[in-house]
């Protein structure tokens, strides 16, 4: 049996263009998950709620400002051997100001909906992202082993928004 000593809260944002179905992933290109598509997001500092830094980080990584976050989604994550878990924050928005700009961190592409890059996204993607297309709302809680890719154990939970 392995310990969690503490976790990391962290953001997850996703920019949609719903009436295109289209979808803005970043290509992570340094750190953790580096060489993957996402969505934009980050660690949530000492200093701001979850929401600000959700806020916070589309904008340094995208260059994009919204009036609206939705919240859609709470993910944990465990990793084999890692004692800290991390605290994913999900949030869409369909509406955005800017035009989405490569950042240090990431370079932006829209996708449509139905030509997700899954093989090039973490291996968790491909269970709850589809629940957030379809415009609806999930918890889950996915255990990875030291690799990052593969599941030892997972519960996903949608939530009926209606
Ligand atoms: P920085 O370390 O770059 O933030 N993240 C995950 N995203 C997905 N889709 N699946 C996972 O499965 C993830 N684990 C972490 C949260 C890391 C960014 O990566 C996300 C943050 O947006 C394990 O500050």
């Amino acid at each position: 049996m392995s310990t969690i000593t503490g976790k990391k809260q962290l953001t997850l944002i996703f920019v949609l263009d719903e009436s295109n179905k289209k979808i803005l992933l970043g290509m992570k290109k340094r750190g953790f998950g580096h060489g993957k598509f996402n969505g934009f997001g980050g660690k949530v500092e000492k200093d701001e709620t979850i929401l600000e830094g959700a806020h916070r980080e589309l904008e340094e990584e995208a260059f994009v400002t919204t009036p609206e976050l939705h919240r859609v989604g709470l993910l944990l994550f465990t990793f084999e051997n890692d004692p800290k878990a991390l605290e994913v924050h999900v949030f869409k928005t369909n509406t955005y100001n800017g035009e989405p700009k490569e950042s240090e961190e990431m370079r932006p592409e829209w996708f449509s909906y139905d030509a997700i890059p899954y093989d090039t996204m973490w291996y968790d993607d491909q269970y709850w992202l589809p629940i957030m297309l379809q415009d609806k709302h999930f918890i889950g809680r996915f255990d990875f082993k030291e690799d990052q890719t593969t599941i030892i154990n997972e519960e996903l939970k949608t939530i009926d928004t209606e």
